[in-house]
């Protein structure tokens, strides 16, 4: 998800809020129609803002934050926790084995969103150091395989596939030899379900 530029929006609309000294309740539904924009530009699923917006708008009236004296900094600290808890906690990790390569595989309905998120991973542990190889054990789908490799060159991250079997365990275990003989720490297996 693109949460940079959904930090500077937050932050842009946080500091227009805090600074106010009263606000009303139209004030107030402007600015949930701000934070609304930014999160769905951010890519989050559409229900949950929904769902966030409307918890936001329940808390805020139903505290009488606006008749408060702070209305401003309690609008923008209801938004603040209420982001938290949505994005979850505390941050999930991927688990690295002691000895590599660590296996990553998507899994997940047609179209979820599985090939994209291979290469999502692969960018990002890249950046971090690692040095990924993504295997294309979507042998179903007519053109996975090469959707795979397209998102591979974009990224300049190697992809492994073998379109001469659909053998998709067998590719894959092609695929564990290949990482522990090029030296890739991570293994990112993107498949079809
Ligand atoms: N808006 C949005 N679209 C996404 C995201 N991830 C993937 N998509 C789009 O969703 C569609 C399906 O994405 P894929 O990554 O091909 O999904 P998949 O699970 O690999 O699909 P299959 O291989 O057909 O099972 C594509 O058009 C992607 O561009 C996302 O995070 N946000
Ligand atoms: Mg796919």
């Amino acid at each position: 998800m693109a949460f940079e530029g959904l930090s500077s929006k937050l932050q842009e609309i946080t500091r227009k809020l805090s600074g106010k000294a009263r606000i009303t309740e139209s004030d107030l539904k402007e600015v949930l129609r701000e934070v609304k924009l930014a999160l769905l530009e951010a890519d989050v699923n559409y229900k949950i803002v929904k769902e966030f917006i409307s918890t936001i708008e329940e808390k805020a009236l139903g505290q009488d934050v606006l008749k408060s004296l702070t209305p401003g900094q309690q609008v923008v600290k209801i938004v603040r926790d209420e982001l938290v808890s949505l994005l979850g906690g505390e941050e999930s990790k991927i688990n690295i084995t002691p000895n590599p390569p660590t296996i990553i595989m998507l899994v997940g309905l047609q179209g979820s969103g599985k090939t994209t998120t291979a290469g999502k991973l692969a960018n990002i542990l890249r950046k971090k150091g690692k040095n990924p190889l993504l295997v294309a054990c979507d042998v179903y789908r007519p053109a996975a395989i090469q959707q795979l490799q397209v998102v591979g060159k974009q990224l300049n991250i190697p992809v492994y596939s073998n379109e001469t079997t659909e053998d998709v365990v067998q590719i894959a275990k092609q695929a564990m030899n290949i990482a522990i003989s090029k030296l890739n720490d991570i293994v990112i297996i993107d498949t079809a379900r």
